[in-house]
């Protein structure tokens, strides 16, 4: 039998339309919108073999629905995250309260270091890190020791034009990513690429559940490319929270069993 994933997820701030941009000019963002289709992002995850733990709403930090950012978790041990924003940085407390149950906890607290959860690529015993606006390498340095004992190395990736690694790239099963090829280095991570449509640059982000890819709808061209090769392609409307530089990756911390 397989065990269901556990993913976290927060309900979205009140404050969300404070929220940091860097590639993306404000536009306002319907709150109602946005979560109904955080109700529908969640049901997606319980339809698709999650079992979904709610962290608390957290009014004073406008992004702290982007759950990700806060934590890397990997089948050995959880990496806290000192986020690279520092308005940011009070969304971790609450999620180092609820990953202590399932996973030893480690914390990136290098006074150099940052580094955000979205710009983590994992693939078997290789960490990839994009190196953005948001993470750096005294991060990678640490995160480095802290998983070097369980057999990972970790890369850094360069990264352009855009907010984060997930956002150029991600894995949709081991050694097979999706991604922009114009906004990273797919020459740093060995395997096959598959490129979006031109058309959507921002089709690279994909939720990797057992067996199902969870994919904004607003990416049709690139969701059929993944269809075309086998994969087993699941949407939801991300559009509003993409207005806050969010995509569905975004939106929850897995832990697979
Ligand atoms: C931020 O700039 O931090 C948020 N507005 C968006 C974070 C998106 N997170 C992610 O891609 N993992």
């Amino acid at each position: 039998m397989t065990m269901p994933i556990i993913a976290l997820v927060r309900p979205i701030s009140q404050s969300i339309a404070d929220c940091q941009l860097t590639h993306l000019n404000r536009q306002p963002i319907d709150l109602a919108r946005a979560r109904r289709q955080h109700a529908d992002y969640v049901t997606a995850l319980t339809n698709n073999g999650c079992q979904v733990l709610k962290l608390p709403q957290l009014d004073d930090c406008p992004d702290a629905v982007f759950v990700e950012d806060t934590a890397i978790v990997l089948p050995e041990v959880a990496i806290i995250t000192r986020p690279g924003a520092v308005s940011r940085q009070p969304e971790t407390a609450s999620m180092a309260t609820a990953l202590q149950q399932f996973r030893t906890l480690k914390h990136i607290d290098q006074p150099a270091a940052c580094i955000d959860g979205g710009d983590v690529v994992v693939d078997d015993k290789t960490i990839y890190v994009g190196l953005s606006s948001r993470s750096n390498h005294a991060a990678i340095e640490q995160l480095a020791e802290l998983t070097g004992p369980f057999g990972y190395k970790v890369k850094g990736v360069a990264l352009r034009d855009c907010l984060h690694l997930k956002t150029a790239v991600t894995r949709i099963a081991p050694g097979v990513f999706v991604g922009n090829p114009d906004w990273y280095e797919s020459s740093s991570m060995p395997g096959q690429h598959i490129e979006v449509d031109p058309q959507e640059p921002f089709g690279a982000n994909t939720v990797e559940l057992d067996g199902v890819l969870l994919r904004a709808k607003e990416h049709p061209a690139s969701n059929q490319r993944i269809a075309d090769i086998g994969g087993n392609i699941v949407t939801v409307a991300a559009d509003e929270l993409a207005k806050a530089e969010g995509a569905v990756t975004c939106c929850s911390v897995l832990i697979h069993g």
